[in-house]
């Protein structure tokens, strides 16, 4: 069966000029493409988006980077689409992301990790509403 998740190619991925590359990787995998935008996100959609971590401390710094310029948003379907693109993208922590990753292979520091993926399928339903109310 198959199902949806939200990524995110973030603002450090779109200032890396990695976005092609993270597609790629995406479409190799055999998932797909079912809604992509460049956009600039507003802080509010950006503090509803990571409303998880609202209180922690790193979560203005948070805000402050993914509402820092553009944003690739994508909606990507398949086979357990979830769990598939985050093994794509590796652990948060790009030091400890494996090699062949995607933040394995393009970062260095957890606050700028390139991609963001839905992590269940009800952050997936909440992200996609947030992102693409035409799609969800
Ligand atoms: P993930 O993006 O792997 O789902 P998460 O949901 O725990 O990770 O955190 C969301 C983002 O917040 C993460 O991609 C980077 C940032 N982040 C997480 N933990 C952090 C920390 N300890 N310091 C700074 N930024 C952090
Ligand atoms: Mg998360």
């Amino acid at each position: 069966m198959s199902e949806r998740t939200l990524v995110l190619v973030k603002p450090d991925g779109v200032r890396r000029a990695i976005v092609g590359e993270v597609i790629s990787r995406i479409e190799r995998k055999g998932l797909k493409l079912v809604a992509l935008e460049l956009k600039n996100l507003p802080r509010e959609t950006a503090e509803s988006h990571y409303a998880e971590h609202s209180g922690k401390p790193f979560f203005g710094e948070l805000v402050d980077f993914i509402t820092g310029g553009p944003l690739v948003a994508l909606v990507v379907e398949g086979p357990r689409a979830i769990e598939a693109f985050r093994a794509l993208a590796g652990a948060t922590d790009p030091v400890k992301a494996a090699p062949g990753t995607i933040r394995g292979d393009f970062a260095l520091e957890i606050g700028e990790n390139i991609v963001h993926g839905s992590d269940s399928p009800e952050s997936a339903e909440r992200e996609i509403k947030l992102f693409f109310p035409e799609v969800a």
